[in-house]
């Protein structure tokens, strides 16, 4: 009863911000997103009827209760599914260039929901991956399928579930740079942070009201490889995903100074006319979308600004792989 599976993340251009069902991670509107190479998990999942407790090993450090417990309940989901109660063993390897300071709930939820279906001989097309990955983390439903894929909201369990946009992207050569701002402050998962906007923002009902809009954009964008129109819907809805926590009771932000400054650079090289355009997650990381030819140049740009360790370029990446037989030499 062993699985092995390796999943990328990926990055929204559309944002998933804000749940509708907290238990079956019903999100409010669809999202579309892009799976990249750079980062990555890898996870083998062992059920044994000798072991008495779950145990979760992360880049070979054993979690406590509190940082294993969505993969914990996780793992009681999978086992209800398979209708057992064996508890198992979970090693997980997070790939993410040094000092980048990522989560990586998407690549880790997604390889640990491939994992389990190949060790549990459960379901493992597409449809059936994406769903078990959305109740660890809604983003991982994405990270089945490389390149692009939308995470259509659906309405319960069974017809929420992320499906492929455009996976084959050697046609549209792009690129996602990377500019990682330190953050000092306390986090605020994207978990907590966007249930708090949905219970409590003013600002909300816009964010909905303008998402159907975005979403038709981006799907034309992407469907005739059109970097302008996928790059403009792309930084305007980031930010106002960014507005509507400004809008929150507490109000809180995902920004630092540098993230800022990297914003700032990105508009300045559009305004030289070098195509590029930003977008930001739950963090002051903020992440810049280019056609590869225009990398180098934009590279350049950003080296007078921050520090090269600071800088990391990703790809297209692929969709999840799954690995039934183990060689136990
Ligand atoms: O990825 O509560 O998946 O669409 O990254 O585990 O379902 O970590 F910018 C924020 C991802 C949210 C947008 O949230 O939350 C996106 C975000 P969970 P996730």
């Amino acid at each position: 009863m062993e699985g092995q599976a390796r999943a990328y993340t990926n990055i929204a251009l559309i944002k998933y911000w804000g749940k509708k069902d907290q238990v079956l991670m019903i999100p409010q509107n669809n999202s579309i997103s892009l799976t990249l190479d750079a980062f990555y998990s890898e996870t083998r999942v062992t059920f044994d009827s000798h072991l008495t407790t779950d145990q979760f090993i992360l880049n070979d450090v054993l979690q406590d209760e509190k940082h294993g417990k969505k993969v914990f309940q996780f793992l009681d989901l999978m086992r209800q599914h398979a209708g057992i109660t064996t508890k198992a063993q979970v090693i997980s390897e997070n790939h993410v260039p040094t000092a980048a300071g990522l989560a990586s709930s998407a690549s880790g939820m997604a390889a640990l929901a491939g994992a389990c279906a190949v060790a549990l001989d459960l379901p493992q097309d597409a449809v059936s991956l994406s769903r078990f990955a959305r109740r660890g983390s809604g983003s991982a439903s994405r990270s089945i399928y490389g390149g692009f894929a939308e995470w259509q909201k659906g309405t319960d369990d069974t017809n929420s579930y992320a499906v492929s946009l455009k996976e084959d992207l050697s046609a549209w050569p792009l690129a996602m740079v990377f500019l990682l701002v330190d953050s000092q402050e306390k986090k605020i998962s994207s978990r907590d942070g966007m249930q708090r906007t949905v219970d409590t923002s003013v600002f909300y009902p816009g964010w909905l009201a303008t998402i159907e809009k975005d979403l038709t954009d981006m799907r034309q964008g992407i469907a005739t490889n059109d970097f302008e129109l996928v790059g403009q819907t792309m930084e305007r809805n980031t930010m106002k995903m960014h507005a509507t926590v400004l809008g929150a009771v507490p109000p809180f932000t995902y920004w630092q100074p540098d993230s800022l400054k990297a914003m700032q650079l990105v508009q300045e090289q559009r305004a030289q006319g070098l195509p590029c355009y930003f977008t930001m997650d739950a963090g002051p990381n903020v992440k810049v979308l280019l056609q590869q030819e225009n990398l180098k140049a934009f590279l350049g740009a950003a080296r007078k600004t921050f520090p090269e360790d600071k800088i990391v370029v990703a790809f297209p990446g692929k969709g999840i792989q799954l690995v039934k037989e183990f060689n136990h030499d």
